[in-house]
């Protein structure tokens, strides 16, 4: 017999099937034994009554989380046992053979609230919870939607290396590994290549892993992360590019209503709706709305502390009705040296933070074509052009006015979902002090 999901019972009523999953929990009511058996597809209840003798003696040894594959026949529940919260809550199991495909032993119950650190020692197993698998299913239709959505717009995805030469954001924050006679570096962010690739496809797009030797240990930092990121040719400034984030992110919430509403409730959050224009302010207004609606004063400070983002939040949901709002024209000082001067606001740069319930998910903005500006802008930063001649070979053969976002997928993840830590919306996060295991009793000091 060919197993099947357990999600098609359902349409299976009155026929005999095999299933095969993990035990969620077992349930013994004197001589019946209730089993609910998990699967890629859902779950669903199972009953071993004493007449079918093997199956009875092996389903009163079962334990959660080991792996079986039964036979048996789905039955409709009676009425009084109609379980309406349940996907399929309607329909039962009586199962007739089991076979144990793996044993488990446990540290903990698998639905035992733990504390992170806890659930970060143990994550193959508490990755299994109902809350885990929501969270990643949800990040699965986020990628998946963005590649749709980009693809759809004609962008090319592209694949790009990991490893490179010279850091692309600055420097202090790369980790470097020995790359035979050489040192080399873990990539901070695809931008150097996502704008080479602009020469010669117009519109691309990547989603990858980036590296950042930031000693932090806050809520919204990792050391290694997903970034979306997409760079595209021919714009007329950075709007062009909050444009096309603001469209897809009308189309993720679109995507996620479709998709991912199931995980939605399980989580019990709420997918936000996005402004056909998403309230824009430049670091300077958004300095005067700070010290206007609530009382502190960072007008002269060239970047946003994670309270005034907060603050931001709130006054864009109460003014606006929006989650997020973008924050453009940071000081020069405060960009990297690739970023496109606002020649109307000498000092400021085209480009933007996107805030999404108070945290800063996305930047981006339009960058420096030129060649003769872009060697300029290095050395103003202190950077030696002769290391960027790879990079810079582009702008040399003709580049357009270009520009494009890099977003933290975990971030986004996170606060979609009402997470308080962004760990929680990555699988295996790295940190200060964790590759899978603890690194060692003695905490990095920050
Ligand atoms: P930036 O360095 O601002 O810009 O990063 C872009 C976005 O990546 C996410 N992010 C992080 N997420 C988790 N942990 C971290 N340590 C971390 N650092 C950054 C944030 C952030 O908004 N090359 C530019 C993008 C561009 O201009 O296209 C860049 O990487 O969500």
């Amino acid at each position: 017999m060919e197993r099947i999901y357990i999600k098609e019972t359902k349409n299976r009523i009155g026929e005999e099937v095999k299933l095969a999953g993990w035990v969620d929990v077992r349930r013994d009511h004197g001589k019946l034994i209730f089993l609910d058996l998990r699967d890629m597809s859902g779950k669903i209840q199972m009953v071993a009554l004493p007449n079918h003798k093997e199956a009875h003696e092996i389903a009163s040894k079962l334990r959660p989380e080991w792996v079986i594959e039964i036979t048996g026949k789905i039955n409709k529940r009676p009425d009084k046992m109609l379980n309406k919260n349940e996907e399929l809550g309607e329909v039962e199991v009586e199962i007739t053979s089991i076979k144990v495909l793996s044993e488990a032993v446990l540290p903990f119950e698998k639905d035992a609230p733990v504390n992170l650190d806890t659930y970060l020692d143990t994550l193959p197993l508490t990755l299994r919870t109902e809350k885990s698998r929501a969270i990643f299913k949800v990040q699965a239709e986020i990628i998946k939607s963005f590649r749709n959505f980009f693809s759809a717009a004609e962008f090319t995805e592209i694949q790009v290396p990991k490893i490179i030469g010279e850091d692309a954001e600055g420097g202090a924050n790369s980790f470097n590994i020995e790359y035979f006679n050489h040192t080399a570096h873990l990539a901070q962010s695809p931008q150097f290549y996502k704008q080479i690739m602009v020469g010669i496809f117009e519109k691309v797009f990547t989603a990858g892993n980036v590296y950042r030797a930031e000693k932090h240990s806050t809520t919204r930092h990792l050391n290694e992360y997903t970034s979306l990121d997409t760079e595209m040719g021919f714009i007329k400034d950075h709007r062009d590019i909050m444009r096309i984030e603001n469209k897809f992110l009308k189309a993720l919430m679109i995507d996620l209503k479709n998709n991912a509403e199931k995980e939605f409730n399980i989580l019990k959050a709420q997918i936000p709706e996005v402004p056909d224009e998403i309230p824009s302010f430049k670091l300077r207004e958004a300095q005067e709305i700070i010290k206007k609606e609530f009382g502190a004063d960072c007008l002269n400070e060239p970047d946003l502390e994670p309270q005034h983002e907060r603050w931001l939040y709130e006054y864009a949901k109460k003014t606006y009705d929006s989650d997020f709002v973008f924050i453009t024209h940071f000081p020069m000082t405060k960009r990297p040296m690739y970023t496109y001067e606002d020649e109307n606001d000498p000092g400021y740069a085209k480009g933007f933070d996107l805030l999404f319930r108070g945290v800063e998910i996305t930047t981006g903005g339009q960058r420096i074509h030129n060649y003769d500006k872009l060697m300029e802008a290095m050395k103003k930063k202190g950077l030696d052009p002769e290391k960027f001649s790879f990079y810079l070979q582009a702008f040399k053969y003709g580049m357009p006015p270009h520009g494009g976002f890099g977003m933290g997928l975990e971030r986004l993840t996170a606060k979609l979902l009402g997470l308080e830590n962004v760990k929680e919306a990555t699988l295996f996060p790295r940190d200060l002090n964790r590759i899978d295991n603890l690194l060692s009793t003695d905490k990095v000091k920050e």
